[in-house]
């Protein structure tokens, strides 16, 4: 691990005091400061927050393994070689003109060069991976934090979601839950995962680059919740105050055919 994690999401959540989750997590912690329970606890910022991430809980870690826990084949599954024109281009081009777009409610979008984030600091994860069709493997993963990318970029003050968007087409066939709307890959999560210390956006994997079936060149890891929230192919990532507008509104190809949009673990 290169970076210090707890710093920058202890930064990045009191960065938000006035936007919903922020709003929440203030009162929160003012609650629990004027709780008897708490009275003698060093009233910093820090702690505050940290008593807040304890009573909600949601800030936990997931587990991380070791080396020699990792899974000797790590299976691909969902999209594993994009056909989509414009990601084929970059693909064969090793992505050195592609660009991640981070936009919507934010005061200064930017784009990204693959090289651009592979100089940000990283953080380096081994964790499980969890899909839902009943397979799990253990994996390591290297990438900046989300949060620091949204600090950057400076979320406005009615940012409530983020939204990845995906290079690929899942095709919506009924074997892949229907074509209720459309059925390129999406995914969505709040602003606590957001700025959870392990949401990164991998583009390490294992050790390596991260391989196309892996979903090259980022893809995102928020180790809270289940395999098909972990969008590979990112191509842009949208700050947005509704879901409503993104394919059937649910937040996410699979949320869009009935699955649940917090799918934690
Ligand atoms: N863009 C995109 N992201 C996706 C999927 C997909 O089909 N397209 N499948 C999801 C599912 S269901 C799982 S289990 C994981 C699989 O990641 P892996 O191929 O690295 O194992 O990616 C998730 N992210
Ligand atoms: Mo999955």
């Amino acid at each position: 691990m290169t970076d210090s994690p707890k710093i920058l999401t202890r930064r990045g959540l009191l960065g938000f005091g006035g936007v919903a989750a922020g709003g929440m997590l203030l009162s929160g912690c003012d609650k629990l400061l004027q709780s008897d329970k708490v009275n003698g606890v060093v009233r910093s910022a820090e702690n505050a927050t940290y008593r807040w991430q304890r009573l909600i809980g949601r800030d936990a870690l997931a587990r991380e393994f070791t080396a020699a826990d990792m899974s000797p084949v790590f299976k691909a599954n969902g999209t594993r070689d994009p056909q989509e024109p414009e990601y084929v281009a970059h693909a064969a081009e090793k992505f050195v003109n592609w660009k991640l777009a981070i936009g919507g409610l934010v005061s200064n979008p930017m784009t990204l060069s693959l090289a651009q984030l592979r100089q940000m600091p990283a953080r380096t994860q081994i964790t499980r991976h969890d899909c839902v069709e009943g397979w799990s493997a253990i994996g390591q993963w290297t990438g900046p934090q989300l949060g620091l990318l949204l600090k950057a970029a400076g979320l406005k003050t009615n940012a409530r979601y983020i939204v990845f968007h995906c290079a690929d087409n899942y095709g919506g066939e009924l074997s892949k839950g229907g074509a209720q709307s459309t059925s390129i890959y999406y995914e969505s999560i709040d602003l606590v995962d957001a700025f959870h210390p392990q949401t990164i956006l991998a583009h390490g994997m294992n050790g390596a680059p991260l391989t196309v079936a892996h979903g090259a060149p980022v893809r995102m890891r928020i180790e809270r919740q289940i395999g098909y929230k972990q969008a590979k192919y990112v191509m842009g990532i949208e700050a947005v105050s509704s879901l409503a507008g993104f394919g059937s509104g649910k937040g996410g190809y699979w949320e869009d055919r009935g699955y649940e949009w917090y799918a934690g673990i």
